[in-house]
C-alpha cells in the first residue's frame, strides 16, 4: 500500500470515529475531504512532504500537514490513538451498514452496550434496538437487513477487485520466462459478478516447478503462503477487511487446455461435459479427453471442446444454462465483444460531481478509441451531486459543440442523468432534453415510493433514452428500490426506451439474471461505467462481461451503434 492510502485510511478511521464520539460533522467531513483527496492525489506525500510542499495541496491545513509529517516521521498519529482508543474497535465497521449513522451507533453503543455487529444483532434480535426511542421496529428490521447483506457480500470480493489483485499476480509471473503458459481460471475468468477466491493456472516443466512456486509464493504483497505444493499452492494477500486467498495450479505444457477447461468451471458446466463425454464414450478430465486408454485432446481448450464434438464457449457463459444443448445443435448465439463497444453511454464530467474535464473525457475516449462518450451529469435536484441548473446544461452542450468542432473519429454527445422526480416528472422539461444526444433517468431518491410507477412514466417519455441503475442495488450491502422490474421492462417493451446495465462494479444494475429477461423480451441495453474519473472508464469490461455471462450479443446493446446511431434514437422514437 502507498504512503498516500495508507494516510487516506488513517483519516478515514479518524472521521469514523469522531462521528461516533458526537463531533461536529464539520470536524469529521474535513477528515473525510482530505482521506479523498489523498486518495487522487498524483504524487506521492513522501515527496510533498520533502519538497515542503504538502501546505500548497488544496485541502490540506497546516493542522492536516502537521499530522501527516508525524506520520511520515514516526509512523504514528497522535490522533488516530487519541480518538480511536475512546471507542470499541468494533464499532467502526458498523458505518458501513446501511441505515446506520454515526448518531445511532453512538446511541446503540451508550444505551444499549452494543460494542460491535454481533452486539447489534443480539439486540435486534431481544428487541431493545427497536425500542429506542426514535427508531422503531421497521428501521430495526432493515438495519438487520443491511448487516446481513454486507456480512454476505464479505465472504466474496468484487470482481473489480478479483481482478486487479490476479492481474497484479500475473504480472509478477509473467517475468519469469520459465512460465510456459498462464491464465486466470476460475469466477475470475467466468466473469462473476463477485469472486470466492482467485484461480490460476500454469504450464510449466517439472523440473523448473520448485523454482516457480518459490516465484509465486515470493510475490511481494504475500502475507502468509497456506500451501507450497508443485501442483497446487495458495497464498494470502493482505486487503483492507482481510485477505485474499490466490491459487496456483502447475501442470504439464500437453495438459494445459484441459486443465483450463476444469479450473475454469463452472462446477456444473463441467458435470454436464462429463456426462455428455460419458455418454459418447468418452472420459475427460483435468488431464484430458480419452477415449479408452488413448488421449485425444489435452493441450489446448480449443481441441477439449472440439473432441466433444463442440464450438468453444466462451468462458462467462459456462455455468450449464442451457449453453451446452446449444452448443450441441451449433446454435450458440455470438455474444457482445469488448471490440464491438464504440463508446460509453454514462460519464460525468467535473460540471457536476465528476473530476474529469470535458476535455479530459475526450482525450480518455480517443485513447481508448471510442467513437463518442456521453457526457452525462446531473440534473438540479441532485444537488448534492452538484447537478446542473438547465442554464448550464446549456452552456456545457455549448462548450461540447465547440470541442467536437471539426472532430474526426470521435464525438462527446450532450447527455444529462437526470432524476426521476418523486411524482415520476423528469428534473429537466422537455424543451431542455429536446436539445440533447442522449437522456439517462435515474432515481436517485425516494428509493420506496411508487419506484415502479415513476420508472414507467419515465419510460414513457420519447425523449428518455434508457434507464439508469434500474434497481438501485449495490453488491455491497444496500437492496435497492422497491421495483417491479417485470412491469418497467414490460413497459420499455412497447416503449422502445432500453434499460441500463450500470458497469460501475458495485452495481453491475441490471444483473444478468434481469439482463436474460431483458433480451428474451427484445430490449436494448446502454452500457455505462457512470464513472466520475478516468480510470473508471475501465469499468466497461465488467460491464461487457456481465453482457457476456447474460448472452446478449452485438445487437442487444445500443452503445455498439455509431454515433450517428445513437443520436437518430431520439427521432425514431418521436414518430
Ligand atoms: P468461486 O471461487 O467461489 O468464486 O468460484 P469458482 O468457480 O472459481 O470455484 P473454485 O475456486 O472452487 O474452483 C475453481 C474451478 O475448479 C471451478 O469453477 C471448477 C473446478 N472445480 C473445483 N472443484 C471441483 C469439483 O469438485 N468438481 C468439478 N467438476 N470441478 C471442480
Ligand atoms: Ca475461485
Ligand atoms: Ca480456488
Ligand atoms: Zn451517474
Amino acid at each position: 500500500m502507498t504512503k498516500n492510502r495508507e494516510l487516506a485510511k488513517i483519516f478515514l478511521t479518524i472521521s469514523d470515529a469522531l462521528e461516533i464520539n458526537g463531533e461536529d460533522s464539520f470536524k469529521v467531513l474535513a477528515y473525510r475531504r482530505a482521506a479523498r483527496i489523498l486518495e487522487n492525489l498524483s504524487e506521492s506525500v513522501d515527496t510533498l512532504a520533502a519538497e515542503k510542499r504538502l501546505r500548497g495541496v488544496p485541502g490540506i491545513g497546516k493542522g492536516l500537514a502537521d499530522k501527516i509529517e508525524e506520520y511520515l516521521r514516526t509512523g504514528r498519529m497522535s490522533k488516530l490513538k487519541e480518538t480511536s482508543t475512546r471507542i470499541p474497535r468494533g464499532l467502526l465497521p458498523l458505518l458501513e451498514v446501511q441505515g446506520l449513522g454515526g448518531k445511532t451507533i453512538r446511541r446503540v453503543w451508550k444505551e444499549l452496550g452494543v460494542k460491535d455487529a454481533a452486539g447489534l444483532r443480539r439486540a435486534a434480535a431481544d428487541g431493545s434496538l427497536a425500542r429506542l426511542s426514535g427508531l422503531g421496529e421497521k428501521r430495526a428490521a432493515n438495519i438487520l437487513k443491511s448487516l446481513d447483506l454486507r456480512e454476505r457480500a464479505r465472504e466474496r470480493i468484487s470482481i473489480f477487485e478479483a481482478v486487479t489483485v490476479a492481474e497484479d499476480i500475473l504480472a509478477h509471473l509473467r517475468r519469469n520466462p520459465k512460465f510456459q503458459a498462464l491464465s486466470p481460471a476460475g469466477s475470475v475468468r467466468r466473469m462473476k459478478e463477485t469472486v470466492g477466491d482467485i484461480d490460476i493456472l500454469a504450464a510449466a516443466r517439472p523440473g523448473d516447478r520448485e523454482e516457480l512456486v518459490a516465484w509465486f509464493t515470493g510475490f511481494p504483497g504475500v502475507s502468509r503462503v497456506l500451501e507450497a505444493g508443485e501442483t497446487k499452492s495458495s497464498i494470502l494477500i493482505p486487503a483492507a477487511d482481510g485477505e485474499r486467498q490466490v491459487d496456483l495450479r502447475l501442470v504439464d505444457e500437453s495438459e494445459y487446455g484441459a486443465a483450463l477447461q476444469y479450473f475454469t468451471g463452472s462446477k456444473e458446466h463441467n458435470v454436464k461435459l462429463r456426462g455428455m463425454a460419458k455418454d459418447r464414450g468418452l472420459k475427460i478430465s483435468e488431464y484430458g479427453v480419452f477415449r479408452g486408454g488413448k488421449k485425444i485432446a489435452g493441450p489446448t481448450e480449443e481441441e477439449v471442446y472440439r473432441a466433444l464434438g463442440l464450438p468453444p464457449i466462451p468462458p462467462e457463459m459456462r455455468e450449464d444454462r442451457g449453453e451446452v444443448e446449444l452448443a450441441l445443435e451449433g446454435r450458440l448465439p455470438r455474444s457482445v465483444e469488448p471490440g464491438d463497444i464504440r463508446g460509453d453511454l454514462h460519464v460525468h464530467s467535473d460540471w457536476s460531481d465528476g473530476r474529469m474535464t470535458l476535455r479530459d473525457i475526450r482525450e480518455a475516449g480517443r485513447r481508448l478509441g471510442y467513437a463518442y462518450i456521453a457526457v452525462c451529469d446531473h440534473s438540479r435536484s441532485a444537488a448534492y451531486a452538484g447537478g446542473l441548473s438547465p442554464e448550464r446544461l446549456a452552456r456545457q452542450g455549448k462548450e461540447i459543440e465547440r470541442l467536437n468542432q471539426g472532430a474526426k473519429g470521435f464525438v462527446l454527445l450532450k447527455g444529462a442523468e437526470v432524476d426521476i422526480l418523486g411524482d415520476g416528472t423528469l428534473d429537466f422539461p422537455d424543451r431542455i432534453l429536446e436539445k440533447l444526444d442522449f437522456v439517462v433517468a435515474s432515481i436517485h431518491s425516494g428509493f420506496r415510493k411508487n419506484v415502479t410507477e415513476r420508472m414507467i412514466k419515465a419510460l414513457s417519455n420519447p425523449l428518455v433514452s434508457t434507464i439508469g441503475h434500474p434497481t438501485g442495488r449495490l453488491i455491497s450491502g444496500r437492496e435497492g428500490y422497491e421495483v417491479d422490474l417485470k412491469k418497467v421492462m414490460d413497459a420499455a417493451r412497447k416503449t422502445g426506451v432500453a434499460l441500463e446495465l450500470n458497469a460501475f462494479f458495485d452495481r453491475l444494475d441490471l444483473n444478468e439474471t434481469h439482463l436474460r429477461q431483458a433480451r428474451k423480451l427484445g430490449i436494448k441495453i446502454s452500457i455505462g461505467t457512470d464513472t466520475h474519473q478516468a480510470g473508471g472508464l475501465d469499468m466497461m469490461r465488467y460491464g461487457v462481461g456481465i453482457a457476456r455471462r447474460a448472452w446478449l450479443s452485438k445487437a442487444d446493446i445500443l452503445n455498439t451503434l455509431p454515433a450517428t446511431g445513437i443520436k437518430k434514437l431520439k427521432n425514431l422514437r418521436n414518430k
